[in-house]
């Protein structure tokens, strides 16, 4: 396979999408190919580095005759140079608006034959899909882009059911980096949490959006709490945060939901984990599954978007209905007290992960669309 020139644009911020976007640029760059990143700033997994990879930043200036600042049409811009000074042959946008619309711009303006895909990560569809206003700019940027791949079938299908491209939508999985993402010895970071050796670690890592459905998740941890000594960790921050803090306040799990906020060092939490819950009610696939899943944590999700996809029920996990956190309990203290059936799961998960998620085959997947679509 030709070694090739491909631009990544995502938001470089924290988020799934960016996650995959940045480790699929690294992989692909350890593959030998040349990766340009176009962000508006260094995606935060780019950690380390590489002389195969280029990061170009969108600078978005703000003047006072512009009510907002253009990010759009600096994307654009700083794509169609990187397109030419560099000579790229494709250009992969995460996100249908804008940066699929902004490729599709950029294409124009460097009047290149530069191939476009564009990968749908479900906020672009599942929320902004509803909004009027976007809905014409979505299905203009996934009709133009030459290659559209979704996260997941359910989002494929929802993406179809709800805009109508007259565009295929071809599904790759996401993944992680197992290198990464393993079980580790977590030295005493039990003991530094303040939990004690016999006491069960629950934990929910999200953006704490209302779509994550966090009060479930503490509605459940009370039940479970009762039967199985735990502690909840709850990972990251967003909107959600501080409410949920100030509904626990004076009940019997107030001491025992730790709230860790954003945290790097994903693997190590999980490793001290024995159960993962994802309750949302929108979710396009569930990144954080497959990182729990790949440190030894089995999962319970809700039988919503493409976790479903990612669980199977009674297999590598449960799958519950939106808003059952009794059955979340039911679930959680069965694998919490069956040393036996937590193995099955942990053993099933890694298995599932080898056979559809692994990184190895959904890079190449990845590169084999790339090669279809590259200028020739
Ligand atoms: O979950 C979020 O709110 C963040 C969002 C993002 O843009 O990173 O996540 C979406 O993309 C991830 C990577 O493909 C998926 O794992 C998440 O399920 C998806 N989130 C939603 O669909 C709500």
């Amino acid at each position: 396979m030709r070694k090739l020139k491909i631009g990544i644009t995502c938001y470089p911020s924290v988020g799934g999408s960016g996650v995959i976007a940045t480790e699929l640029g690294k992989m692909l760059a350890a593959k030998g190919h040349e990766i340009h990143f176009i962000t508006s700033g260094i995606p935060f997994r780019l950690n380390k580095i590489s002389p195969k990879i280029t990061f170009h930043q969108v600078e978005v200036n703000s003047y006072s005759v512009f009510q907002y600042a253009p990010y759009d049409i600096a994307l654009a811009n700083k794509m169609a140079e990187v397109i030419v000074d560099e000579q790229l042959d494709v250009l992969h946008v995460h996100y249908a608006i804008p940066h699929a619309v902004c490729a599709i711009l950029a294409k124009d303006m460097a009047n290149s034959d530069i191939g476009i895909v564009t990968t749908l990560h479900g906020t672009d569809i599942t929320v902004l899909g509803y909004d009027s206003s976007l809905k014409g700019a979505i299905k203009y940027g996934i009709e133009k882009s030459d290659v559209v791949t979704a996260v997941s079938h359910s989002l494929g299908q929802e993406t179809m059911d709800l805009i109508s491209p007259n565009k295929d939508i071809e599904t790759i999985y996401n993944f992680i980096d197992e290198q990464e993402y393993t079980k580790k010895d977590a030295g005493n970071l039990k003991e530094l949490l303040g939990i004690k050796p016999h006491e069960k670690v629950v934990i929910h890592v999200s953006n704490f959006r209302k779509v994550k459905h966090v009060p479930d998740i503490v509605q459940s941890f009370k039940l479970i709490h009762e039967e199985v000594p735990s502690k909840l960790l709850l990972v990251g921050d967003g909107p959600e945060k501080h409410p949920i803090m100030e509904s626990i306040k004076g009940t019997s799990i107030e001491n025992d939901v730790l709230f860790l906020g954003k945290q790097e060092n994903l693997s190590e939490l999980y490793s001290i984990a024995d159960l993962m819950l994802l309750l949302s009610e929108k979710e396009s696939f569930g990144l954080v599954l497959l990182e729990a899943m790949a440190c030894g944590v089995p999962c319970i999700g809700t039988n919503v978007g493409g976790i479903p996809e990612v669980i199977t029920n009674g297999e590598n996990g449960f799958i519950v209905e939106l808003g059952d956190w009794k059955k979340v309990a039911e679930h959680g203290v069965e694998v919490l007290q069956n040393p036996s059936l937590h193995k099955q799961i942990v053993d099933r998960s890694l298995e599932v992960i080898r056979d559809r998620f692994s990184s190895k085959s959904i890079v190449e997947q990845y590169e084999e669309m790339y090669e279809r679509v590259a200028r020739k």
